[in-house]
């Protein structure tokens, strides 16, 4: 049977990207790093691995009747993770609507038999990779926010010496108060 490798996640709006790939260009020298294609920008909630067409139509259904607000997201906050070879954004204060949907999602998952990672779940954007020797991470006097107005279930492909993350299906979150 064919298995797709998929996740859960946030992507970002198109301007966004362009901002943070810019910012990231004068944050960082390119030894530090591989950048991250900026329209590969997104924060995960929940990782599902290779999984068959049958089980990822389970998960699309119950992603589906997730009843969650929207939310703002404020990215302050960076940090480097030298073992996974990691420098991502994220936030200070990880807003609750961000936590429970990634927990509905990866509880979901896990029951759904997607082994879930035992750590704990750091909301987060990944800036660059192979960054494992050490860095000076830029000075926090960086703010942006969004509006999660909706999550998506994504593949992952990689052809041609490049990931790509293409876009399944979305789930708005309310707006309603
Ligand atoms: P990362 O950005 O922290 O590396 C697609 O691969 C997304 O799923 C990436 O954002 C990646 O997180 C995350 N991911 C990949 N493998 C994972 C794993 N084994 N456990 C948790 N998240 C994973």
């Amino acid at each position: 049977m064919s298995a797709r490798r998929l996740f859960f996640g946030i992507g970002l709006p198109e301007p966004l990207q362009q901002q943070l790939v810019r910012w990231r260009a004068e944050q960082f020298p390119e030894e530090a790093g591989r950048p991250v294609a900026a329209a590969n920008l997104h924060i995960t909630l929940a990782f599902l691995g290779d999984v068959s067409d049958e089980k990822a139509q389970g998960l699309q259904q119950l992603a589906g009747r997730i009843q969650q607000r929207a939310f703002n997201l404020d990215l302050d906050d960076a940090g480097h993770w030298p073992r996974p070879g990691v420098v991502w954004l994220g936030c200070r204060q990880a807003p609750r609507g961000l936590l429970q949907l990634a927990e509905m999602l990866r509880a979901q998952a896990a029951r759904s038999g997607c082994h879930q990672s035992p750590q704990p779940f750091h909301p987060h954007i990944t800036l660059l990779r192979n960054a494992t020797r050490p860095i000076a991470l830029p000075p926090r006097n960086f703010h942006w926010q969004f509006r999660v107005t909706h999550f998506s279930l994504y593949q992952s492909l990689f052809s041609q010496g490049r990931t790509r993350y293409r876009c399944l299906q979305s789930w708005p979150l309310s707006e309603i108060p």
